[in-house]
């Protein structure tokens, strides 16, 4: 009798975990092919090989990259070279990126580096905001960027219990940012079995030095993470519930939810077109083949566009999709004056004109 319902209990699991991993199969895209969209005069960045997983863009033009990063589970074709920060100016003709100098007490073989946020203050310095995972760890390194030098001087290495499996940031005042948890577990194994039991246990957080406290909760994979030109709103992709949500933000940092876009891709990274207000995604159409990299069947790109964010039709559109022969893994794009910038999590970064 016990070994009667011992084999039972076997058979109802494995038929559970069965069905779950087809559910999974069905929500990773495994199946979906990218028909192709190609905006005007588009050219791959020199110099961007390894990666361009986050972009911010100056108002004057000047677009932070981040590139190199290492993620359990993703590609990476240079494990073995540190992390760095591009420069480019979208003003010149034919932009190029050129590596930013650290300087530093900053240990520069460790860095890691995931989602960035530009922090413009009252008396116009600029501080560049990084996620990095030194050893797998999540820290946010705080630096001041020198234009002339074209360097970044880091000020200041950030740690908290809650800042865990760091994905992205965006700050809104000296020290004071948001930060998304893109998974509640840390282990290998156990991000697995959070991804197909589809636990929804990722988070948002504010971080000030006088207070860290989690602001929304209940996401698959809580991934990029942006505010409104007027600050009043955040918007934030849930990477594996493919879909964005638009909150609202209150005066103690507390976030509500305002309503949340289906979108049938994998949302990264958001940026918002200054010009326009609308929300820019960088997408994974199909994840099965980002986790499991086939040269031959490279995992591809794809962009969108949403316009009239807090209306109640918002209109999603695509910029750019590609097969992966052009760019793979694309996780990130930023607008300016009429041209975009298109990164990725571990290939290359492409230019092109709107
Ligand atoms: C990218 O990585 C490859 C392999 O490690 C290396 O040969 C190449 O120089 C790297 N390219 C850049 C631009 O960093
Ligand atoms: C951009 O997307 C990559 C790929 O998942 C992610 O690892 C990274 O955190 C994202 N960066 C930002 C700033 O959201
Ligand atoms: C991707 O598309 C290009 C042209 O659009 C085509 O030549 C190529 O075979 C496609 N690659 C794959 C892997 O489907
Ligand atoms: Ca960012
Ligand atoms: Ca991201």
């Amino acid at each position: 009798m016990g070994r009667l319902v011992a084999l039972t209990l076997l058979g109802a699991s494995l038929a559970f975990i069965g069905a779950r991993l087809l559910d999974l199969r069905e929500r990773i895209n495994t199946f979906r092919e990218v028909e192709p969209v190609e905006p005007q005069n588009c050219h791959l960045i020199e110099g961007i090989e390894n990666g361009s997983e986050d972009i911010d863009i100056l108002p004057s033009g000047l677009a932070f990259i981040s590139s190199g990063l290492k993620y359990p589970g993703l590609p990476n074709f240079a494990p073995d070279e540190p992390g760095k920060i591009f420069l480019m100016d979208l003003n010149e003709q034919n932009p190029r990126a050129q590596v930013l100098k650290i300087s530093g007490g900053f240990d520069k073989e460790l860095f890691n580096p995931h989602g960035i946020s530009i922090f413009i203050d009252k008396d116009h310095t600029v501080y560049l905001y990084v996620v990095n995972h030194p050893h797998m760890k999540s820290t946010v390194e705080i630096f001041k960027f020198e234009e002339q030098e074209r360097s970044l001087i880091h000020l200041k290495t950030i740690k908290h219990e809650l800042l865990v499996s760091v994905n992205d940031i965006v700050v809104l005042g000296p020290e004071q940012f948001y930060a998304t948890r893109d998974h509640y577990f840390t282990n290998f194994f156990l991000i697995f079995l959070e991804i197909i039991l589809d636990l929804h246990w990722s988070y948002v957080l504010f971080y000030s030095p006088k207070e860290v406290k989690v602001v929304a909760e209940g996401f698959a994979s809580a991934n990029g993470i942006t505010v409104s030109s007027d600050q009043k709103y955040v918007y934030l992709a849930d990477v594996a519930a493919k879909s964005i949500h638009i909150m609202e933000k209150h005066d103690n940092w507390d976030l509500t939810q305002l309503k949340v876009i289906q979108l049938g891709t994998f949302a990264d990274n958001l940026t918002v077109d200054p010009a326009t207000g609308d929300i820019l995604a960088g997408c994974h159409p199909n994840a099965m083949k980002l986790f499991f990299y086939n040269p031959e069947d490279p995992p591809g790109s794809e962009v969108l566009r949403i316009q009239h964010v807090l209306s109640e039709k918002p209109r999603v559109s695509t910029l750019y999709a590609n097969n992966g022969s052009v760019l793979q893994g694309s996780t990130v794009a930023s607008v300016y004056q009429g041209k975009i910038l298109m990164g990725t999590v571990f290939h290359k970064a492409l230019y092109c004109e709107l």
